[in-house]
């Protein structure tokens, strides 16, 4: 819905040809520290401490096994990170809060590492969650969607991801900033704005678009404010700000990961899922995140069981697989006259050509002009269904100060708080207007869903991947191609394609916000069935390992954190 309403427009009106790009890495911070170190060179402190602008999991367990760091030494360091670029400097609001009890289970988990080992591959990693992710209020933090309506609340219990998360060891570092409910308010509102965050900026380019509705997790992971983060998408939320931001992203199968615990749009069609800055790492966490939870029963229909998702992270992925290239005609949005990102699709298909897959190209899905017009279907699901849910969340709550306790209630509590929950004067509820003014699941509602179902599905992706025999679809980020997944509840692996050349002109969007603007960075999709997603991050390896995108072009340089571990450890 995001994309259609607001991405599209902006990519429409760029055409510029395709940039070469910038070298990297030389951390002045690190060899500014250097100066002070009885270790001789830049590679061997790089060795010791890595980067948190780039630093893996691999590379973050190495040193913490080591004892180089440890866990507490971490949740420092991302807190300086934070505090540095969050409201001062650049002031990009991806982060809402830092968990005050954060310090104390990271310290709990380096005492086990030592005298029990580690649980997992996410043990004393810290991690970001989006702030619609549920957390017990004990432990400090609140889960608010972005809205002040939230604030105070008391959760019945931690979000299944969080039960599964917290289980592997992983420690939860603070909430991210979101467009508030999930993009769930007003069309005419940017990405990344709630009442509770304030504006969420992107860090490539002053005043630009991080693309949402994960939109802090996006920024967060893009310059290593959090080793790792969380996101959730209904149509477009994980996909677009991974693309916007320079990072990984999987929106998982409805129903691998649990929605249990997470402020709902919709069940048809919501999704929990990793943001970061590797697909390594973004398989790490999917494979601790997803199973069965029977607090949402749509994950009983998932396989019997998660498989290591890590095993799939193969430089040879392609070899023998099928790939489509769904090519969308000269009328169509987005990308056929996006020229910058057809030139870095080309060379995408020929990549991955050479590592060794047959690519089909055009295929077609049955179902394309449906798609292309089934938004107000979709969104008739999503308004109804959000009423419903939200309105069953507001109740399953034990406490809530603002006293709101439905849909109608919070219509009501954003107009009696315009100093909260307005944006720039507009009272900005359209959408929740309209979700109110539904009447409930009859048969006009079970009729659409099953059209819906069928458009994404079987006349769409599953169409297109059974005449060709095809393993996978492979498009722009900012595609066509979300939409069907979203309806179908089908899976999508989102990195690094390319950037807009450094003479893009800055387009305005909501808020006068841009996109595109100079560098800033876009994603390429691959796209499967349900629970393809160990094919899809497969693919997305092999692409990442030969492509290494990513750091071809870092965020602005008031963006980029300077505190590193060596300014934390034996301080
Ligand atoms: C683009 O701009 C960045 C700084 O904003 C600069 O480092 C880089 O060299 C420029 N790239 C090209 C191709 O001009
Ligand atoms: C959660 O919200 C309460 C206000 O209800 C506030 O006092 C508290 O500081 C918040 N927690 C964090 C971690 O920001
Ligand atoms: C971005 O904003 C900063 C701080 O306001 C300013 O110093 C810098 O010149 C701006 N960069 C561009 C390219 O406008
Ligand atoms: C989940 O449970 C509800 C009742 O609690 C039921 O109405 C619904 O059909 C179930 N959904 C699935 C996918 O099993
Ligand atoms: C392109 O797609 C649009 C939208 O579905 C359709 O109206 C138009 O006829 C198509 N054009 C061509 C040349 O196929
Ligand atoms: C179902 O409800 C919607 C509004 O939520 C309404 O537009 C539609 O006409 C209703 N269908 C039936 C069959 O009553
Ligand atoms: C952790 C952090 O910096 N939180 C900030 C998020 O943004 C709000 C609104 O600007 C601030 O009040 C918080 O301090």
């Amino acid at each position: 819905m995001r994309l259609s309403m607001l991405v599209f427009p902006a990519l429409l009106a760029t055409l510029h040809a395709i940039q070469s790009l910038d070298s990297v890495f030389a951390s002045s911070q690190l060899v500014n520290n250097l100066k002070g170190l009885s270790v001789s060179t830049n590679a061997e402190v790089n060795a010791k401490f890595p980067d948190l602008y780039e630093a893996s999991v691999l590379e973050l367990q190495e040193g913490l096994d080591k004892g180089t760091f440890s866990s507490v030494d971490l949740v420092k360091t991302y807190i300086a990170r934070i505090k540095e670029v969050n409201t001062q400097g650049p002031a990009l609001r991806a982060v809402i809060e830092i968990s005050p009890t954060v310090l104390d289970v990271a310290l709990a988990l380096d005492k086990e590492r030592k005298t029990g080992g580690k649980r997992s591959m996410l043990h004393g990693i810290p991690i970001l969650l989006k702030d619609n992710i549920a957390t017990l209020a004990s432990e400090g933090m609140n889960t608010t969607a972005g809205s002040y309506s939230l604030l105070g609340s008391v959760v019945p219990d931690d979000a299944g991801v969080v039960k599964r998360l917290r289980k592997a060891g992983a420690i939860i570092l603070g909430k991210s900033n979101l467009s508030e409910f999930a993009y769930f308010r007003d069309w005419s509102f940017p990405s990344g704005w709630s009442g509770r965050g304030g504006q969420c900026f992107n860090a490539y380019y002053n005043n630009t678009d991080p693309c949402g509705s994960s939109s802090g997790s996006g920024v967060a992971a893009s310059i290593g404010l959090s080793a790792l983060t969380l996101g959730t998408e209904t149509d477009g939320s994980i996909t677009c700000p991974s693309s916007n931001n320079n990072i990984v992203g999987i929106k998982p199968t409805v129903g691998l990961t649990s929605r249990a615990g997470v402020v709902p749009i919709s069940e048809h069609q919501d999704t929990v899922g990793p943001m970061t800055r590797s697909v390594a790492d973004a398989a790490f966490v999917l494979s601790a995140i997803a199973g069965k939870d029977t607090n949402d029963n749509y994950t009983l229909a998932q396989p019997s069981t998660v498989p290591d998702y890590s095993k799939a992270l193969r430089a040879d992925a392609f070899k023998g697989k099928h790939i489509g290239v769904p090519r969308v005609n000269s009328t169509n949005p987005p990308s056929a006259n996006d020229i910058v990102m057809n030139e870095a699709l080309e060379n995408a298909i020929q990549i991955v050509r050479e590592l060794g897959a047959t690519v089909i190209d055009p295929v077609e899905l049955p179902s394309a002009n449906e798609i292309l017009n089934v938004g107000n279907a979709e969104l008739f699901i999503l308004e109804t269904d959000f009423k419903i849910q939200l309105g069953e969340y507001y109740k399953s709550l034990a406490k809530n100060p603002s006293g709101v306790r439905s849909l109608a209630d919070l219509i009501v509590y954003n107009d009696a708080h315009p100093e909260l929950e307005e944006y720039q004067g507009h009272e900005g509820q359209s959408i929740l207007r309209e979700s109110q003014s539904t009447t409930g699941r009859n048969s006009t509602y079970f009729k659409t869903l099953s059209s819906n179902k069928d458009v994404g599905g079987k006349r769409g992706i599953d169409a297109a991947l059974t005449a060709n025999r095809l393993d996978a679809l492979m498009a722009p980020a900012l595609g066509w191609l979300t939409t069907p997944a979203a309806i179908a509840g089908y899976p999508i692996i989102t990195l690094p394609l390319g950037f807009y050349p450094n003479d893009t002109l800055p387009q305005p969007g909501a808020g006068g916000i841009y996109w595109p603007a100079p560098g800033v960075p876009f994603g390429l999709s691959f796209v499967g069935t349900t629970w393809s997603e160990f094919n899809l991050i497969g693919f997305a390896y092999a692409y990442e390992q030969k492509t290494k995108t990513r750091l071809q072009k870092k965020a602005k340089v008031d963006a980029i954190p300077k505190t590193q571990l060596i300014d934390v450890v034996g301080h």
